[in-house]
């Protein structure tokens, strides 16, 4: 045998395994360094950046507008929202996109904050949603179109709602009949997280009590909250998983918002609500949960909701419209005169 066919020998000597009776899997016994492929993805995904589309929905004056100004207002590097906290904070009458880039360690994220008019305070409110759930589809359809391009975009911008936080009133009694009728349309189109508006008008036995109550609601009447149980669940580790079993008993989120930087006796700038009964702090996890929604929001479930708004609701979306099209073409072909024979 030759040197070379010795090095040839060495470098594809491999221990081969079998992973569950398929295809066999091998441990090169030199160093490849296909390893670092997720190196590579990595700083390809940095180079590129993040978009994440958040939309906030509800009954009229819950706070919607004012917290879209505090969930990431110590963050923001340019906006095209208000340019000081002192402008008031109107009631909204039309569906409103603000955009901000946000840059940490080089990691680029352009967020979309989509408020949307409160419903509810109108004599008819049978209608008063559809203008939200035409938004959320008309983004799927944009993307669809765009996908279907013949000359394709190589990256297409992506203006699909990731994520919908739903305002519940905090009435201590639960879901109101158009709440339902809204929640049921959109659960079934993206990925809804409820949250309890304006916490501190409960105390905290009714902010559990209230909890309970809209939880079994949900179950009821069969409203899918974000994150679905039993999703994806072989593809998370098991800390993860009890992460997310976590996450769905401390659902909806009780939170409060507020637009004013008060100074404490003690010198300390914070984001609160100041109160005859004394200060309210927005970020301090014994008064609300505020921070447990941010971070839910950033750090831990921003790819995983990014993922679910395009693995499952614009999937079926998708397959939804290509069906459609396809039934709607072969019945137009079967409908047109055949061609007869000269
Ligand atoms: N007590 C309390 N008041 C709040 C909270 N968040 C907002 N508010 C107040 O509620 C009022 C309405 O807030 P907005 O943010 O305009 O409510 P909205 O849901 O955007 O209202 P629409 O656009 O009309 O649907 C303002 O006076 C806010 O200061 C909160 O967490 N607690
Ligand atoms: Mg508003």
């Amino acid at each position: 045998m030759s040197a070379s066919d010795n090095n040839l020998n060495n470098s594809v000597h491999m221990n081969n395994t079998t992973l569950n009776g398929d295809t066999p899997v091998s441990h090169p016994s030199n160093y490849v360094g296909f390893d670092t492929i997720t190196t590579q993805i990595e700083s390809r995904l940095v180079k590129r950046g993040f978009t994440f589309n958040i939309m906030m929905v509800g009954y009229s004056g819950l706070g919607k507008s004012t917290l879209i100004n505090t969930l990431f207002s110590s963050h923001m590097v340019d906006s095209n929202g208000r340019d000081t906290i002192d402008e008031p904070v109107d009631r909204t009458t039309e569906i409103k996109v603000t955009s901000h880039s946000l840059i940490e360690n080089n990691v680029k994220l352009n967020l979309n904050l989509i408020d949307t008019p409160g419903f509810g305070d109108q004599l008819n409110n049978d209608k008063s949603w559809e203008p939200i759930l035409k938004y959320i589809k008309d983004q799927q359809n944009q993307f669809l179109r765009r996908e279907l391009n013949a000359s394709r975009e190589k990256f297409i911008k992506d203006t699909r709602v990731h994520c919908v936080l739903y305002f519940i009133q905090p009435n201590g009694y639960g879901l109101k009949a158009l709440d339902i009728q809204v929640l049921k349309r959109l659960t079934e189109v993206c990925n809804v997280i409820p949250i309890i508006a304006k916490a501190d008008t409960l105390t905290l036995d009714e902010r559990t009590k209230f909890k309970k109550i809209l939880q079994d609601q949900f179950k009821y009447y069969n409203l899918k909250m974000y994150p679905y149980e039993n999703s994806y669940d072989d593809e998370l580790t098991e800390d993860e998983v009890q992460f997310n079993n976590d996450i769905r008993s401390l659902l909806p989120f009780a939170v409060i918002g507020s637009e004013n930087i008060i100074t404490t006796d003690e010198g300390e700038t914070i984001r609160g609500r100041r109160t005859k009964w004394g200060l309210i702090n927005v970020e301090d996890v014994t008064q609300c949960e505020f921070v447990y929604l941010r971070d839910f929001l950033t750090r831990t479930h921003l790819f995983d909701l990014i993922e679910t708004t395009s693995l499952v609701h614009y999937e079926t979306f998708r397959t939804r419209q290509l069906t459609f099209l396809r039934e709607n073409a072969s019945a137009r072909n079967s409908q047109m005169p055949q061609a007869t024979q000269q």
